[in-house]
């Protein structure tokens, strides 16, 4: 790997690129091949492929397993997942959500014609503020959706009480949180239910698919019929209902990744430690750190670059992609600046300072099985050398 010592080792100023391969942020992480393919074989052999076969079963059952949660109504991806939950629990008019999130939670609200009301963050957990969230209460709002971003807990129980409160329906957008605690408590246990997600760049992938996780019988036995068209045995549909279901190929790879899991939490604990070692005491650079006491996945290497950085966090990204590493801005510019939000809510820019101002510092650095200890490390020398230059 290649020494950068000096801002003349760097690729903005001529010299080669760092990696001569990209590094991206969500290269997946993927179990044994041999099991997978194994399963494959199987798969084909009986030529059941989709609808509730038993490898999905299976999965549904070790996924709910792994987070002591009742259910896991498994899905084809977590957008579909989230817009079943969202139309499960009933809601409608305006829900209360995030706008520094990853778009599909405002999407998968105004696809059902409800509007997301974007509450603002905590500056310093990224997760939505209950005091905002009060704030954003009218007589049209019927729910509220914490995200638990970067894998840290939403505020939960102070969202429950508002919840509770004004009588609102509160659910989680859990994407980031596959094997998560909050107060030891595993996520999927939290609100009416939680929603993950298992795109091919999130640390638990099953290619595309996602589920929920709930305790509560009835709405898991809703769910399960609108994923499948609202049928209840073969001739009888008995509710509205879509096509979410998830393949068995898919839950397959789950299996595996499953089996791989506790590897790619060492993989990746062990890169943020070198992440952290690498940019220790960075003047305007900081690195978010995990809470030991919880469980968590380590997934969101997010560093912020402050207003007393040497550098923008825009001219950091433009000299790493330079070197190849290709750090994300996740989740610039926040949902409320995208086309079809910021035509709705010209203004929101002004209900949301925390929002704006971490959008602007945040970037997201590449980990996971595919990054060794020395490829974080030179990433981290590059960026000190950026930064310094
Ligand atoms: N809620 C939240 C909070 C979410 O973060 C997400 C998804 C959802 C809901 C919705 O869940 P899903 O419906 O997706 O299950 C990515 C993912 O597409 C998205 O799933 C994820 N959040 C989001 C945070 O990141 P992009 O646009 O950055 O993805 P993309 O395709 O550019 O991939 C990132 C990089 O990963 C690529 O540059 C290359 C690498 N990559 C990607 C894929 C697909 C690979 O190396 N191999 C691959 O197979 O959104």
């Amino acid at each position: 790997m290649k020494r950068i010592e000096s801002k003349h080792d760097l690729a903005i100023n001529g010299a080669v690129p760092a990696f001569d391969q990209p590094l991206h942020v969500g290269r997946p992480n993927i179990g044994s091949r041999e099991a997978f393919m194994q399963y494959a074989e199987e798969i084909f052999d009986r030529r059941w492929l989709s609808n509730n076969g038993p490898v999905v079963q299976e999965f549904e059952r070790r996924v709910a397993e792994y987070h002591g949660v009742k259910h896991c109504i498994s899905m084809c991806n977590g957008t579909v997942a989230l817009e079943i939950a969202i139309r499960a629990l009933g809601m409608e008019g305006e829900v209360i959500v995030p706008s520094y999130t990853f778009v599909a939670t405002a999407h998968a609200l105004s696809w059902q014609g409800i509007t997301p009301v974007f509450a603002d963050i905590d500056p310093v957990t990224h997760n939505l503020d209950p005091e905002a969230v009060r704030r954003m209460i009218t007589p049209r709002t019927t729910g509220i959706i914490g995200v638990h971003l970067w894998g840290q807990a939403a505020p939960v129980e102070a969202l429950q009480q508002i919840a509770d409160e004004h009588g609102l329906k509160l659910m989680f957008d859990a994407a980031h949180a596959f094997g998560c605690s909050r107060n030891g408590r595993m996520i999927g246990n939290f609100g009416a239910c939680e929603v993950l997600s298992f795109h091919a760049t999130k640390f638990f992938n099953t290619f595309e698919g996602g589920a929920i996780l709930t305790n509560d019988d009835d709405l898991a036995e809703k769910m399960r019929l609108m994923r499948n068209f609202g049928f209840s045995g073969l001739d009888n549909v008995v509710h509205m209902g879509t096509n979410g279901k998830m393949i068995e190929v898919a839950a397959a790879m789950g299996l595996v990744n499953l089996d791989a899991i506790d590897s790619v939490i060492a993989a990746n604990k062990r890169n943020h430690e070198a992440y952290r070692a690498g940019l220790a005491g960075l003047h305007g650079i900081s690195l978010r750190t995990f809470d030991e006491a919880e469980r968590n996945n380590y997934q969101y290497v997010v560093m912020e670059v402050g207003p007393d950085c040497l550098k923008t966090r825009d001219r950091i990204i433009e000299a790493l992609h330079a070197e190849n590493i290709l750090a994300r801005k996740y989740f610039w510019p926040g949902c409320h600046n995208m086309k079809p939000y910021r035509e709705l809510y010209p203004l929101a820019g002004l209900l949301l300072p925390n929002t704006q101002q971490v959008a602007d510092r945040v970037m997201v650095l590449p980990t996971g099985t595919t990054m060794s200890k020395e490829m974080v490390e030179t990433v981290a020398s590059v960026i000190r050398t950026i930064v310094a230059g």
